[in-house]
């Protein structure tokens, strides 16, 4: 069995707002991250422990301001004000978390060395030296974990992008961090950097309200969180959903039985997303693409994505992306894969809600999705 450490990154009251160094709501994360502590076996935090003559403060630089960038004995540095100074109460764990002491197995500290900034909870700046996490980790089984604290874009993204490189399977607990933000958006690029450096971003409710799975079929499971029962695909949790008008003005829309509900359903052509075996990594686009030319028989030149977001939320974890065809072309007859059964409707847009009315009383049943595609095929005329 693989096993998870929490580290909980630099949660000091000089990052706390009011602090020296003050990540804007640093504080909101604290009962996060105590109801995370309850959750792992093992713990560990991390502890800015700077002594007074530290290089990263502006103060031992005369003339220089915090934010400025200097060069410290070789590596560029961004000075920060006095912060985390050994043995000031600035730099103690935050009351909260001295009061769980006991479920800290260990706390490491980083940036003693006065010649060197240290981020990372693992390595100094210039990765000369280690604080010895790794190893402590390793030593005790720990293959993978889980990051939170302050500030998302310095110590807790440097801790975990060393996590990765040691070979930790590494999560970052989005809303258990906060970020400095010296320029606005760096915490968002941070979590960008992390996703693609390979992290896990996650919010605490999948660590503190995990999903369990109930019942699975060939395509479906019936999951549960809390008291919560809800669907989800084996395969695709995310569908496209394709806007397309005709040269001529047509709404292009399909009809076809939905076992579900006992009938035939006037929709907009759409499909999973990575449901075809090999090609998980599809593309939406290229999905999307696929499914309008097997559903419809049209080929679009471009597919444009106009919004995205749930489509039954109370049912399913199920996402829809929806993209608005531009130039479309007849290819062939449509009517979906050997399975599927489809009818081609091409509807002029002035007249869309005069058919649908029309087709109900027939019988049919409409998709509500129709009148969303509706909205954003009129709005590119
Ligand atoms: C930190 C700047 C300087 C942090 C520490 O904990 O993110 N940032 N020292
Ligand atoms: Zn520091």
């Amino acid at each position: 069995m693989s096993k998870q450490a929490l580290i909980i990154v630099d949660l000091q009251p000089d990052f706390l707002p009011g602090g020296a160094l003050a990540v804007p709501d640093g504080d909101a994360i604290i009962p996060t991250v105590l109801a995370l502590i309850d959750r792992f076996d093992v713990v560990v935090a991390t502890q800015d422990w700077h002594p007074r003559e530290h290089g990263s403060f502006a103060a031992n630089h005369p003339g220089r301001s915090p934010g400025e960038l200097i060069d410290l004995h070789g590596l560029e540095q961004i000075l920060w004000p006095v912060h985390c100074v050994q043995g000031s109460p600035g730099a103690a764990l935050v009351p909260e978390l001295e009061a769980r002491r006991d479920r800290l197995a260990a706390v490491f500290q980083k940036g003693t060395d006065p010649t060197v900034d240290s981020y990372s909870g693992f390595f100094d700046n210039g990765r000369r030296k280690t604080t010895g996490l790794g190893e402590w980790l390793r030593e005790r089984g720990v293959d993978s974990v889980a990051i939170c604290g302050l500030a998302l874009d310095y110590c807790v993204k440097f801790t975990a992008l060393d996590a990765l490189s040691l070979g930790f399977a590494t999560t970052l607990i989005h809303d258990a961090t906060r970020a400095v933000e010296l320029n606005p958006g760096d915490g968002e690029r941070a979590i960008q950097q992390l996703r693609e450096a390979g992290a896990e971003v996650v919010d605490s409710a999948a660590v503190l309200d995990p999903i369990q799975v109930i019942g699975e079929g060939r395509w479906l499971r019936l999951a549960r969180r809390g008291r919560w029962e809800f669907a989800q695909r084996v395969v695709g949790a995310t569908a496209a959903m394709i806007v397309a008008v005709t040269e001529a003005g047509e709404l292009i829309l399909i009809e076809q039985p939905r076992p579900a509900v006992g009938g035939k359903v006037i929709e907009l052509p759409a499909g999973l997303i990575g449901d075809i075996e090999g090609s998980e990594d599809e593309a939406p686009e290229l999905a999307a693409a696929r499914e309008l030319e097997e559903e419809t028989g049209y080929r679009a030149a471009r597919l444009e994505r106009m919004t995205a977001g749930t489509t039954t939320a109370g049912l399913s974890d199920e996402r829809l992306i929806l993209y608005l065809a531009h130039d479309v072309e007849r290819v062939g007859d449509g009517g979906g894969d050997e399975h599927e059964d489809i009818t081609v409707h091409l509807v002029p847009l002035a007249e869309v809600e005069r058919w649908l009315a029309e087709r109900e009383r027939a019988g049919a049943i409409i998709d509500l999705k129709v009148w969303a595609g509706l909205y954003f095929a009129r709005r590119s005329r």
